[in-house]
């Protein structure tokens, strides 16, 4: 274990106190390591909910037996996530596929790595991008003014 000397006002150190009556904790360190530790698993829930737009592409062999269906029984599966794919056909055997998806960012990571380690899927890449205005889920309505 590190340790650290850190500078803390009045009132936030009689914060800390009452804490560590109230909670029981034997000491402040104790206290605060635990305080340090919600918000740190608070910061973690936080981005895994955080809205995101992402591309998934990826390049599979479409002779892998059993692969194209269960690439497209996966989309179908997120449905909820999977905005389009873009299936581009690049030669006898190899296709890319270019899937936009949009929804909780540890969802479409999870959706992500689920794909790309599926046998005979290659050159697996995401590319999260921060959703400023999330779609409300199953509405399609649009205002134009
Ligand atoms: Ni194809």
């Amino acid at each position: 274990m590190e340790r650290i000397t850190i500078s803390i006002d009045a009132d936030l150190l009689a914060f800390v106190d009452e804490a560590c009556a109230a909670r029981g904790y034997g000491s402040r360190s104790e206290a605060i390591r635990d305080m340090l530790r919600e918000a740190a698993n608070a910061e973690t829930a936080a981005a895994e909910q955080a809205p995101c737009v992402a591309t998934l592409s990826y390049v599979y062999d479409h002779e892998t037996r059993d692969l194209a269906r269960r690439l497209a029984d996966r989309q179908h599966d997120h449905h909820d996530l999977s905005v389009a794919t873009l299936h581009v056909h690049l030669d006898r055997h190899e296709c890319l596929e270019v899937s936009v998806l949009r929804g909780p960012s540890g969802a479409v990571r999870r959706f992500a790595d689920g794909v790309v380690s599926q046998r005979g899927v290659r050159h697996g890449h995401l590319h999260l991008l921060p959703d400023t205005e999330p779609a409300a889920p199953h509405n399609n309505s649009h205002r134009h003014d």
